[in-house]
């Protein structure tokens, strides 16, 4: 799955009367939704009395950048270069400028509502009676997110001459974060290595975080922290901050601060100390003189974030101390220079004793911080994951987000799909993160939904927002799947708006990314929204959550994995029923940090809804739920839903061929057929592993039962041999046939059906550490060939290195004898788990 450049987006023609844009040149997916395609047709004379002239009222390099962002995109789209301006010409133009400068050249400009630090105001007006598109703003950031919407509302074929539009920003934090090693890798990165570090550098050619910056700054982030929260102390040596400065200068020129992750022990680590107490005088001094040091090399550096006592991370309970003790002391060395503290809620131990009912890994984040409230420096923000647990499918808001009164708070959300399918899955994310900003948390009985306690509204704060963990890498389309980016996309428009809606996001970043055709706008972004919810259905439905691997890749089916160890993400399953009885009454207790008509609702069965039943409650496979299912049920039909509606993305991404570049559209083909077979992997683990484990049959007979299936290790085998597989569920039959012969090994079987035309689904196991290869022959005539050669995360067989390759158009006849002939490579033994032949008359 290798992702292609894109070159030009073709444009078919003529639908509705309108003729689509078509480039010329070639693409760089590199532009993300930063295209701007040639704007042909009708649209194209909507445009015809644009402005010859930009006036730039300033020359602060955001302006500049501003005023480069126009000239360069006005050009993409119109094939015209605006003539750029330092005063009002006697001629139409187009103005940016901050409200300051505008109102010296025209004291009568107003805008009505007032726009806050980063808003701004589009509007078209006459100024000294010649007729002028004007961005304006109180700050420069302000006027380059005007000029971004602009353009994208350009790009959208919008219409410019009546614009009178104000906008401003939800929350004033709105950051991504990046996990990014100084080694050059990315934790839980799935589109290529950092863009920022190189064998322990910064790399030289920063060309790609110009380009990211670009990117974020066009959807309102002003934030970056640039290394993994796992952070490595060196990042503060001395010598590494001219390195961290060079990456602080291309931010800045878009308005962008750099922030870094750093360990609390790094005063030991590397600066010589012999503690990291936070209430040592020694340790203080240290963090002052470093702060100090930083600041003189990046004027406008954002502050640090700290990940501590968690997953092993050195932290103040070290010294007895707490994480209020330790964010303080970092915060007020930062604090003269305008720097923010970032504390990671992030804090519980992963050596919990899971036979203990009553313990909970749900509970820790406001175990620890909530008696903390008020305790906290003002420039200290508490960044709390969305959920209590780790960024699982569905998780209900963390109840810490609400409990903070007296802290500044962020939340943090994921971006980068480590629980969510790892970028080989389509899922779009803003669906359930509109869902968590929506939440009413009911405070005091009033509505107060999560938004406005992320924002600051509810408690007054004047610091809050949103975290993304973004980890895009040096892939040609950043986070390794071309769909992928409208989870960036729509991050940023929910840190901006949180009011928009996801249907508008999906549809907004199809339009900017793929260009205007209504049959690519409506296909793509109604895949894009429906993907989260079918995602959920076959890998963790009514708040099952983790039922991946935990312990190793957090991609493939694992649902043993969570449980009966330390970790906490236990669903506890058991032969009668299933689910974390996480009540006040007869739970862990957790339903309590809750405001009380939420902690009602949760704590009652029948109240708490489907979706989270089982995050909530233990109950019997026969419980019934509000749809009227069984549990157990609910597990089979949601599972075999779930991977008939993936397999459907096929046809839907299908119906645009010739509508999109046929490389991008190749390349999203091959991820989109991978992704049916991966979610029947699931389907067939998570169903057969509850049907095994609560010996209550599906009533649609579908589980345990496939007759379309050949299973590898009851076909006639050559020098192949057959193996278990562990877990069991996670092969068909428990079993594979793998080959350790390196001159390659052989099954055979014959086909029992009618003769006609059919499809043929091998599925193979494609390890990282090898490329084993496979032939398929029908009698003596070779119908395929392939090398397993893509990168999944492992190196067994196994639900994270299942793969399948579909044959299609096989005329058979009964009686056909169907080899495969697999050789091996390295460790990968040309493993096989059966073959599935449908009919296929198309
Ligand atoms: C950066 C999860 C991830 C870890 C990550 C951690 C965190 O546990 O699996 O890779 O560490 O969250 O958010 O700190």
């Amino acid at each position: 799955m290798k992702t292609p450049k894109l070159s030009a987006l073709l444009c078919v023609g003529v639908l509705s009367g309108t003729v689509y844009a078509c480039p010329l040149t070639a693409e760089s997916t590199h532009d993300a939704w930063l295209r701007y395609a040639p704007i042909e047709g009708p649209a194209r004379a909507k445009y015809a009395s644009l402005p010859a002239v930009v006036v730039v009222l300033g020359d602060s390099p955001v302006l500049t950048t501003a005023q480069g962002e126009l000239i360069r995109s006005v050009r993409s789209m119109l094939g015209r270069t605006l003539r750029a301006e330092k005063n009002l010409q006697r001629e139409n133009a187009i103005v940016l400028g901050t409200l300051a400068s505008i109102r010296a050249v025209a004291p009568e400009f107003s805008p009505r509502s007032p726009l806050g630090e980063e808003g701004f105001w589009l509007t078209a007006q006459d100024l000294h009676g010649f007729q002028c598109l004007i961005v304006a703003a109180t700050t420069e950031r302000g006027v380059l997110y005007g000029v971004f919407t602009l353009l994208g509302k350009m790009a959208q074929n919008a219409d410019l001459f009546s614009l009178n539009e104000a906008q401003r920003p939800y929350a004033p934090l709105r950051w991504v974060d990046q996990w990014d090693n100084l080694d050059g890798g990315i934790e839980r990165g799935y589109g290529g290595r950092s863009i920022f570090f190189e064998d322990g550098k910064v790399r030289a050619d920063l060309t790609r975080v110009h380009e990211y910056a670009r990117l974020l700054a066009s959807i309102g982030i002003n934030g970056c922290a640039i290394n993994n929260v796992n952070a490595n102390p060196h990042v503060l040596d001395d010598n590494f901050l001219p390195q961290l400065a060079r990456i602080a200068a291309v931010f800045r020129e878009w308005g962008i601060r750099v922030a870094i992750s750093v360990d609390l022990s790094s005063p030991k680590v590397i600066g010589g100390l012999d503690t990291f107490d936070p209430l040592d005088p020694h340790l203080i001094q240290w963090w002052l003189e470093k702060v100090d040091e930083i600041y003189r090399h990046i004027p406008d550096f954002g502050g640090f974030v700290v990940k501590a006592d968690s997953e092993g991370r050195p932290g103040p309970s070290t010294y007895g101390r707490t994480p209020a003790d330790a964010a303080n002391v970092m915060a007020r060395a930062l604090k003269p220079h305008g720097g923010i503290l970032f504390y990671r809620a992030f804090v519980y131990d992963h050596h919990l004793n899971w036979q203990d009912p009553k313990s909970d890994r749900a509970r820790a984040a406001y175990d620890i911080f909530h008696p903390l409230d008020g305790k906290f420096d003002d420039n200290v923000v508490i960044q709390i994951k969305h959920g209590p647990i780790d960024f699982q499918v569905r998780e209900p808001v963390s109840p810490l987000i609400g409990g903070l009164q007296h802290s500044n708070v962020a939340m943090e959300l994921q971006i980068t799909q480590e629980y969510t399918g790892q970028q080989r899955h389509l899922c779009f994310l803003p669906s359930m993160w509109k869902e968590v900003l929506d939440f009413d948390l009911q405070l005091n009985r009033n509505r107060t939904a999560v938004k406005d306690f992320v924002s600051g509204k509810v408690f007054r704060r004047s610091m809050g927002g949103l975290v993304g963990v973004a980890n895009v890498g040096m892939d040609a389309s950043w986070l390794g799947h071309p769909l992928a980016m409208a989870n960036l996309y729509g991050f940023g428009r929910l840190a901006w708006n949180p009011d928009l809606s996801p249907k508008a996001i999906a549809e907004e970043w199809t339009r900017l990314t793929f260009g205007n055709d209504p049959a690519v706008v409506n296909t793509i972004s109604e895949m894009q929204v429906n993907s989260w919810r079918i995602y959920e259905s076959y890998t963790g439905p009514l708040g099952l959550q983790a039922l991946t691997d935990i312990l190793g890749s957090h991609y493939g089916p694992g649902v043993e994995s969570s449980e009966r160890n330390g970790w906490g993400q236990w669903h506890r399953a058991d032969h009668e029923g299933v689910g974390m009885d996480r009540t006040v009454a007869t739970g862990t207790g957790y339903v309590g940090q809750y405001s009380p008509p939420v902690a009602k609702m949760f704590e009652s069965l029948d109240a708490t809804p489907d979706e989270l039943l089982l995050f909530f409650h233990h109950v019997p496979y026969a419980h019934v739920l509000k749809s009227g299912k069984t549990v157990i049920q609910d597990i089979y039909d949601s599972h075999y839903e779930g991977a008939e509606r993936a397999a459907d993305y096929v046809p839907q991404w299908k119906s645009l061929k010739g509508r999109v570049d046929e490389q991008l559209y190749l390349d999203v083909l091959t991820r989109l057929e991978y992704q049916a077979g991966h979610a029947i992997v699931w389907r067939d683990a998570v169903s057969n592993w509850f049907f095994q484990t609560s010996g209550i049959p599906d009533a649609k007979h579908r589980v345990a039962n496939y007759p379309d299936r050949i299973e590898a290790e009851g076909m006639q085998l050559q020098a192949y041999s057959i193996v278990d597989v562990v877990p069991w569920e996670n092969a068909s039959g428990g079993k594979a046939i793998e080959c350790i012969q390196s001159l390659g090994c052989t099954a055979t079987f014959r086909f029992s059906g009618d003769a006609g035309w059919y499809e043929l689904d091998v599925v193979y196991f494609d390890q990282n550490n090898g490329e084993s290869r496979f032939r398929v022959f029908v009698g003596d005539q070779l119908v395929d060939e392939w090398t397993a050669n893509d990168t999944f995360p492992s190196k067994k067989i196994g639900g994270d290195s299942s793969t399948r390759r579909r044959i299609r158009g096989l005329a058979l006849r009964p009686g056909d004898q169907i080899r495969i002939v697999g050789i091996p490579d390295k460790e990968e033994r040309a493993t096989l788990d059966y073959v599935e032949i449908h009919s296929s008359p198309e």
